[in-house]
């Protein structure tokens, strides 16, 4: 349901608040750290951020997609880390249940991810099915009436502190590709559920990913989510809906570093001038800001029409793919406008310039969104 005008611009505020004195002043902290304090986080919760898309009636804030995007277009301008802590329960980690849940599911594990109590993970990766999604081979065998699930996943966001996985499992071996595949909602306690430790990555410290593997995990049967065999369409919805998310969060993490690049060219002198004044630096910030404000707007002109109802897989892509690209071309600009003092760890541009790599990569690489693209475009006619 979407808020009042008044109301989203409070929120929004409060968010830009947020972002600005809590969250900016300790980014290099974080990074150095590789952790977020757990007064931040429980501040986060406070201030409902793990419950921004949960529906009101279970203890959310029941956003709209398109005040959604714009939430995370605020938080954007903070390092990607943060959103990182509350990302999982935005998105990937509680979509499925909020479109395929049943009423007892959404009833028993809604108003915990909202609050943030019960933080989600979404384990769909595997060592040998990353792009090629449909070829989990994570088994979910039926017996009685528990599902028993064998096998390992790899690169889970929030793994380590999750307590609630939505897993896709293969349940019929013989069914080709995703057919084959179903979704469960899987406890972290539940016995033979073990997470490894986190990866050592090239950006974003302070948010994790772990493998997870599954040895004779009893998963009861009434945790499974959506059909048997409907485990891969829940899993590509709910990227539909997170490569959106990731494409608003690339936009904002643009404008902090065109707002940056600005600050340091209109202060940084040579020649006897601010480098602002000079064409070549000029038309880098042109490039810069043109990108951004494409992207934005392609962000949020899909945010508008999902919430109209209809289907945005090819205008998420869309977005996911020329937003994740256009910030990777942002960051790169910004290195070169801060010159020396964009490659020192001082000032904080090599790390952004880290951080945004992923992007073109996790929830779809730029290659999929592709993909994608054409085959909806050629379905589409044009
Ligand atoms: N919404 C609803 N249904 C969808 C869908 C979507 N966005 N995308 C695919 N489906 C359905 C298809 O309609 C098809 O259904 P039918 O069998 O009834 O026709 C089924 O799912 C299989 O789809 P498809 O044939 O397109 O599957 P492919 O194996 O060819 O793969 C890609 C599709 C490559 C697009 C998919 O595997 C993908 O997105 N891979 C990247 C995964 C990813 O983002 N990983 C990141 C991990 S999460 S951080």
């Amino acid at each position: 349901m979407a808020l009042d005008l008044e109301t989203r611009e409070q929120l929004l505020d409060m968010v830009r608040r947020f972002v600005a004195e809590r969250l900016r002043p300790i980014e290099a902290k974080v990074a150095e750290d590789d952790a977020v304090p757990q007064a931040v986080i429980d501040e986060m919760k406070v201030l409902g951020l793990f419950g921004l898309s949960i529906p009101e009636e279970y203890g959310g804030l029941g956003l709209d997609m398109e005040e959604e995007v714009l939430v995370a277009i605020e938080l954007g301008r903070a390092s990607p880390a943060f959103r990182s802590v509350f990302g999982t329960n935005v998105g990937i980690g509680s979509q499925g249940l909020v479109m395929f849940g049943t009423d007892a599911q959404k009833a028993r594990w809604l108003p915990g991810i909202a609050s943030g109590e019960i933080v989600t993970s979404f384990a769909l990766t595997e060592a040998e099915a990353g792009s090629d999604s449909a070829a989990v081979q994570t088994r979910a065998v039926r017996d009685g009436d528990v599902y028993v699930l064998n096998g390992a996943k790899r690169f889970i966001t929030n793994a380590g502190k999750a307590s609630l996985f939505t897993v896709m499992a293969r349940t019929d071996p013989e069914a080709k590709g995703g057919a084959g595949v179903s979704a469960f909602l899987v406890p972290r306690d539940l016995p033979g559920l073990s997470v490894g430790k986190p990866e050592k990555k090239m950006g974003q410290q302070g948010a994790h990913i772990h493998d997870v593997s599954f040895d004779n995990v009893r998963v009861p049967a009434e945790n499974r989510l959506g059909g048997e065999g409907e485990g891969f369409k829940v899993a590509m919805q709910v990227l539909d809906r997170g490569r959106l998310h990731i494409a608003a969060v690339c936009v904002g993490v643009a404008e902090r570093l065109l707002v940056d690049c600005v600050a340091y060219a209109s202060e940084r002198k040579q020649f006897g001038a601010p480098i602002a004044s000079f064409q070549l630096i000029q038309a880098m910030i042109a490039d810069s800001k043109t990108e951004a404000l494409a992207a934005r707007a392609l962000v949020l002109e899909t945010a508008r029409k999902r919430d109209t109802g209809e289907s945005v897989t090819l205008e998420a892509a869309a977005a996911k793919l020329f937003a994740s690209e256009m910030v990777g071309r942002v960051a790169d600009r910004a290195v070169q406008i801060f010159g020396g003092a964009g490659y020192v760890a001082d000032y904080g541009i090599e790390r952004l310039y880290r951080d945004v790599r992923i992007f073109r990569i996790y929830e779809g690489t730029s290659q999929i969104q592709q993909l994608v693209i054409a085959r909806e475009t050629l379905k589409r006619g044009g």
